[in-house]
């Protein structure tokens, strides 16, 4: 009998959290359900989890454990019709000098990295997610010789040579955050459409390259300028070769901060082909997709850009809360710029198990929040009853990511969840669950947590 509670109690998690939870708490899921793991339930959920749940009092009905869940609060999930797919494994990547990679999409590829490949100070190329919306281009021969043009609104319009931007503007090196605009995604209930990215839409890696500011006024702004418009020449998927695959833009205010660069190196080494080798733009803080790959052009305009990706729902997020699954007011969006406060455990990895008698628990991870700093990364191994303050790290310069650490007690072997929360410099934290859903998914930022088991 417990044989079979144990077994099902697993898959129903996968496929039916809310069932599952019914039949480990005894009844339909509701808000507040604190310290009625018991008896047969608590059996249920301490074999499913594999140990006994020290913490068990605090543990919140509609919880998927973490170690049946993809490492983050998922609440109670609406019943859906048709029923989604069950869960596959993961599919790692087989791509040249890449790491193990989660691939969630193979056309167009696109491929994330688990929060604990992101456990390095700088993210190596090797381990750095790839987001492509089209087919790459073929590999440079000669990238000096790649071509950029600044045209539009400006008096003096500019077409030059990666080498001669090399030699014609003052190089620059920063450490700072790329991370995808639909980051955080598959957090979202009812499910929200794209690729359904964890945590792992995020890389951070010293980029050089000059600032994108002083190109752009080599070529002399008109005051009419307003925006950008970004191009590169990947292929559109139709292979249809006038069909653009993105062209994404900014403010003119935001591609002139001096952390907007044109870069060609990433980690001292010349830029990838598959992160948009030679020449890509990288404005940090903003969704990854302003962060044009293959760039070949951009052209000043007078309005906001109407490029593929810039309309409708893409990379928009709702400006008055919208209720979930309902029908978008096109009104009611905005474009997302800056992107939300997000902390990450990048070790221990989700599902660790350690020596029986570890008390003491090492913790690492990062924390980034968009154009603004984290303020603060608290930590609970206590289903949130009580936090501690993580240590936070220096950055290296501004946008880089905020590595933090931490150690914290445990009382007794058992299963344990690590819970990470971040606060931004404007006191806004990280909320238990991904909040203001949308239907394209941005700004899904629920806090991090990984399951550890203690013997
Ligand atoms: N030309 C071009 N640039 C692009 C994209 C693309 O598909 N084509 N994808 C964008 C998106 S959505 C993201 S998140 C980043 C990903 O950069 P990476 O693949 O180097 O990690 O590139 C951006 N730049
Ligand atoms: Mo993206």
């Amino acid at each position: 009998m417990a044989k079979k509670i144990e077994r099902s109690i697993q898959e129903l998690y996968q496929d039916d959290p809310q069932r599952a939870d019914a039949a480990v708490f005894g009844r339909e899921t509701g808000p507040s359900r604190r310290g009625f793991l018991n008896g047969a339930g608590l059996a249920a959920m301490g074999a499913a989890v594999g140990a006994t749940i020290p913490f068990h009092d605090n543990m919140p009905g509609g919880l998927i454990p973490a170690a049946l869940a993809q490492g983050t609060l998922t609440g109670p999930q609406p019943v859906q019709t048709p029923a989604p797919a069950a869960p596959k494994g993961p599919q790692y990547l087989e791509f040249p000098g890449k790491d193990k990679l989660v691939v969630i999409g193979d056309r167009p590829l696109v491929a994330e990295t688990p929060e604990h490949l992101l456990d390095d100070e700088t993210t190596p190329i090797s381990k750095f997610f790839i987001r492509n919306n089209g087919v790459a281009p073929e590999a440079a021969k000669d990238a000096d010789s790649w071509s950029l043009t600044i045209d539009g609104e400006v008096n003096k319009p500019l077409t030059i040579t990666l080498g001669d931007l090399k030699k014609r503007f003052k190089a620059q090196t920063q450490r700072m955050v790329l991370e995808c605009g639909g980051n955080g995604r598959s957090f979202y209930s009812p499910p929200a459409s794209g690729n359904q990215w964890t945590n792992g839409g995020a890389g951070c890696a010293e980029w050089t390259g000059v600032r994108l500011g002083d190109v752009l006024k080599a070529a002399d702004p008109k005051a009419t300028a307003i925006y950008t418009a970004n191009y590169g020449t990947d292929v559109h998927l139709s292979g249809d070769a006038k069909r653009l695959t993105l062209s994404r833009g900014v403010r003119l205010a935001k591609a002139m901060d001096p952390n907007s660069m044109i870069v060609w190196a990433m980690n001292g080494e010349a830029l990838p082909n598959i992160h948009g080798g030679p020449v890509r733009l990288i404005i940090p803080g903003w969704p990854g997709s302003v962060s044009h790959k293959w760039l070949n052009k951009i052209t000043l305009i007078n309005k906001e850009h109407d490029g593929p990706g810039m309309t409708g729902t893409s990379y928009r997020v709702t400006i008055k809360p919208m209720v979930p699954g309902d029908k978008a007011d096109p009104a009611n969006f905005k474009i997302l710029e800056s992107m939300p406060v997000r902390a990450i455990i990048t070790s221990p990895a989700n599902g660790a198990k350690l020596a029986a008698g570890t008390r003491d628990l090492k913790l690492r991870g990062a924390s980034w929040a968009g154009d603004l700093s984290v303020k603060q990364v608290d930590i609970s191994v206590d289903f949130g009853r009580t936090w501690q303050k993580a240590t936070l790290e220096k950055t290296k310069n501004k946008y880089d990511w905020q590595r933090w650490t931490a150690t914290v007690k445990l009382p007794s072997d058992g299963y344990y969840e690590v819970w990470s929360r971040a606060t931004d410099s404007n006191n806004v934290m990280q909320p238990h669950v991904a909040a203001y859903w949308n239907p394209a998914g941005y700004g899904g930022n629920p806090m991090h947590r990984v399951a550890v088991l203690v013997g």
